[in-house]
């Protein structure tokens, strides 16, 4: 039995057959692992790729020999815009390089350590049948290669990752990927297979702080990440980079959770997963809207595009997706259709400061630390802040809610005191007050998750728009605000 078989086979049938057809083993044991078939033909190596992509099928009908080479190494790279950290790779991305290979072949692995990286590393299958997954064969000091051979017994979706001690930080640095065992006649073919998979990760500095960061030992003991992605950095599958199909299109998403400590509820906003092969198995589940994947666990998921849009795929333990980065797009393009749903697109629902342009707020930023920041950057980098965090209540316009949210274009309170407005920022506001003679007594939650370079940006672009006062904010000033007063229980640091 298999995923392709039961796409062919058991959609639509009634509910008295879906016993039969969802209980594949207790009819044919056999047919989910190997037999004793021999590989034949010459020996096949191995497309092995990047994500989001995926290896084309084997489009093979016996076993073969199939050699994959994969090299280990260790690349400083993006995590967050203007955050570089030094990952630990198969293959040279996070996730590693997706490997594909069809059960019963026999796989002839090589592990290679570039001669470069500093650490030594192995690699545990979650796919091979054996001691370790194959850890126990495949230690390898850099400058070496490692070989071992292995049967494709399962079919399925199979994390593998380096165990090797620490096992916690060679994970925790990014050390994962997904193999896929295709079922002896292959998936049933889509329009698009992605590969998509989940990591948390524990920097020393804080949430999106610039520069290069290293390893917290600590934070990753606490299972509290620094930053949960997708795909190895919070900009892999967003913007240029998001996933695309368009209207009609069936997707596959191979999803995977390196870890190293989270479970993922993985949940595509505004789609329904026709079918979800859960856990990576054989059975399915259908009309699923949230799949739980295990950390060092797998997943297939199918759904049609139907209707034109941004998909925002998110983990929705939702802090995750909107403080910790586990956020990536689907744009799917093509015809509206009316009839499954009428309304229009707004990508900032759900967006907030992605939408915008997180370039022009890491530009601020470094410019700051190097003394250059002009009023402009500081401009633009607010004005991208303000859309994401504040303008749900205050409006893009700056005009406010008559009776509820304040305005802050042409607030006379504002431009009374503009220091106060630090405080309100930092620590929230409640109670009366009293703006351009309209009374609001409503509350204001604190904002003090944005750091004091966001804050001030934000504050200065507020003062620079519909003709406000003009003052302008520092990260200095901020900080020393922060310093000086207290944030109310229960506000972020
Ligand atoms: C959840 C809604 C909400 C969000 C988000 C929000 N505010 Fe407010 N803000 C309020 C409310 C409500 C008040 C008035 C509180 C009161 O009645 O005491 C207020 C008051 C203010 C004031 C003082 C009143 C004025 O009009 O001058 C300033 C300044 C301000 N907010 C700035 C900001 C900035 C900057 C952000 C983004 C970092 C922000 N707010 C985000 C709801 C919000
Ligand atoms: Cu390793």
């Amino acid at each position: 039995m298999s995923f392709g078989y039961y796409l062919r086979s058991c959609a639509g049938l009634m509910a008295a057959a879906i016993f039969a057809c969802g209980s594949p083993n207790l009819r044919a044991a056999s047919a989910t692992t190997a037999d004793d078939t021999q590989p034949s033909g010459p020996p096949v190596h191995a497309v092995l790729t990047s994500p989001p992509n995926v290896p084309p099928p084997t489009n093979r009908k016996k076993p073969a020999k199939v050699i994959v080479e994969l090299e280990v190494r260790e690349v400083e790279k993006e995590i967050s815009e203007g955050v570089r950290y030094t990952f630990w790779t198969f293959g040279g991305t996070v996730p590693g390089s997706f490997i594909r290979v069809r059960q019963g072949d026999t796989v002839e692995f090589h592990l290679k350590n570039h001669p470069d990286n500093k650490m030594p590393h192995n690699i545990d299958l979650h796919g091979v049948v054996g001691p370790g997954g194959g850890a126990a064969s495949s230690f390898t000091a850099p400058g070496h290669e490692s070989q071992f051979s292995f049967k494709a017994m399962n079919q399925g979706i199979y994390v593998y990752h380096c165990a090797t001690a620490p096992v916690g930080m060679h994970v925790g640095n990014g050390m994962y990927g997904l193999m896929l065992v295709e079922p002896p006649e292959g998936l049933a073919p889509v329009d698009h297979e992605y590969y998509v998979m989940q990591g948390d990760f524990y920097t020393v500095g804080k949430y999106r702080e610039k520069g290069l960061q290293t390893f917290d030992m600590q934070k990753a003991i606490d299972e509290k990440p620094t930053y949960v992605v997708f795909n190895g950095s919070e900009g892999a599958l967003i913007g240029d980079h998001a996933l695309t199909a368009k209207v009609g299109e069936r997707v596959r998403l191979f999803i995977g959770n390196g870890g190293p400590n989270l479970v993922s509820s993985f949940h595509v906003i505004g789609e329904i997963f026709d079918r979800v092969w859960y856990e990576g198995g054989v059975h399915y589940q259908q009309n699923v809207q949230t799949t739980l994947i295990p950390s060092g666990g797998a997943a297939i998921a199918e759904f049609k595009a139907i209707v034109p849009g941004s998909f925002v795929m998110v983990d929705h333990s939702i802090f995750r997706a909107f403080n910790k980065g586990a956020l990536a797009i689907l744009k799917v393009s093509g015809a509206e259709n009316k009839l499954v749903y009428s309304g229009k697109e707004v990508d900032s629902v759900y967006l907030g400061d992605k939408a915008k342009d997180l370039r022009v707020v890491s530009q601020a930023t470094a410019a700051a630390q190097q003394g250059t920041l002009t009023l402009e950057q500081q401009v633009k980098a607010g004005e991208s802040l303000f859309s994401g965090t504040c303008s749900v209540c205050h409006q893009p316009n700056g005009k406010g809610l008559e009776g509820v949210f304040p305005p802050l274009a042409g607030s006379d309170l504002l431009a009374k005191d503009p220091h106060r407005a630090q405080q309100i920022v930092l620590n929230g506001l409640s109670g009366p007050i009293t703006v351009n003679g309209k009374t609001f007594n409503s509350v204001m939650p604190p904002m003090s998750q944005l750091n004091d370079d966001e804050l001030a940006n934000i504050l200065t672009y507020v003062t620079h728009s519909w003709g406000n006062s003009g003052y302008r904010y520092s990260a200095a000033e901020l900080a020393e605000t922060r310093k000086k007063t207290a944030r109310p229980p229960g506000a972020a640091e």
